[in-house]
């Protein structure tokens, strides 16, 4: 007769009345009947297995077609990169009545517990990006042509578009220590996976990440004169280490006036 299995640990189902258990010590799952309690599958994990996941396992409608185990200790298995290894995982098929390994892969930090969800499930929900003809958002900028800088007594509203890959305006000038300098980014891409970033030499703000179609608005207070460069933080193309540019901050009391342009700063508009 084969030895018991030993320090229970996890339980999933499936949508066939069958449940998963996960013995850390003997390293295995077993399968077993919800009713019977008979035990009709044990497969061996190569390492402790913790936690298991099955999507939808411990709600009322698992899916029960995969099994994910997760197995904290594996050491031995992976190249020595330091104090901790990475944790291992193995992905079974329990559509039949034996679990079979489909795959052995390493997995970063084995968690207390995982949930998985049917691609089918979260794809008619996901958004690819916010279509630019409804951005409503008070301070957008809905072309290049749109981009503009605003003085209002000590506030400075930037009007600011990004497309792959530069800024507008990408030369500022006409800016004085004590203003508020709000950049009110618009991304103006229609694209899956292209936000851009902004951050800003000396904002308190690390930066501001805008997806495709929307507008966000970064406050910066410069403290001191100077030329300021402000960057792009998010890998766009090939050509993003050059989505830059510079942004001119005077005396209180200069009287340089506010400009702004692609390149070299144009005349006020
Ligand atoms: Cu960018």
């Amino acid at each position: 007769m084969k030895e018991p299995p030993i320090g229970i640990l996890h339980t999933e189902f499936d949508a066939k009345g069958n449940a998963y258990t996960t013995f850390f010590i003997s390293s295995e799952i077993v399968k077993w009947k919800l009713g019977t309690w008979e035990v009709v599958d044990r497969v061996p994990c190569y390492y402790s297995v913790g936690h298991l996941m099955i999507p939808g396992g411990d709600s009322q409608k698992p899916e029960g077609k995969y099994m994910v185990a997760l197995n904290k200790i594996t050491k031995d298995r992976y190249l020595p990169t330091g104090p901790e290894l990475n944790h291992s995982a193995q992905l079974y098929d329990i559509s039949g009545d034996k679990m079979k390994l489909l795959l052995d892969f390493p997995t970063i930090g084995e968690p207390h517990y995982a949930q998985g969800i049917s691609a089918s499930r979260v794809m008619p929900n996901s958004k690819k990006f916010y279509p630019l003809e409804e951005n409503e958002h008070p301070y957008r900028a809905m072309g290049e042509k749109d981009a503009r800088v605003e003085r209002a007594g000590n506030n400075v509203h930037v009007y600011m578009t990004t497309i792959r890959s530069h800024f507008a305006p990408d030369n500022i000038e006409g800016i004085k220590v004590g203003d508020k300098v709000y950049f009110h980014v618009t991304n103006l891409e229609q694209d899956w996976d292209v936000p851009h970033g902004l951050a800003v030499m000396g904002a308190n703000t690390a930066e501001l990440l805008i997806m495709p179609g929307q507008t966000e608005t970064l406050l910066w207070e410069p403290k001191k004169e100077g030329v300021f460069p402000f960057y792009c933080t998010d890998f766009c193309s090939a050509l993003h280490q050059e989505m830059q540019g510079y942004i001119r901050v005077s005396s209180r009391d200069s009287d340089i006036a506010l400009k702004w342009g692609l390149g070299e700063p144009e005349p006020e508009q």
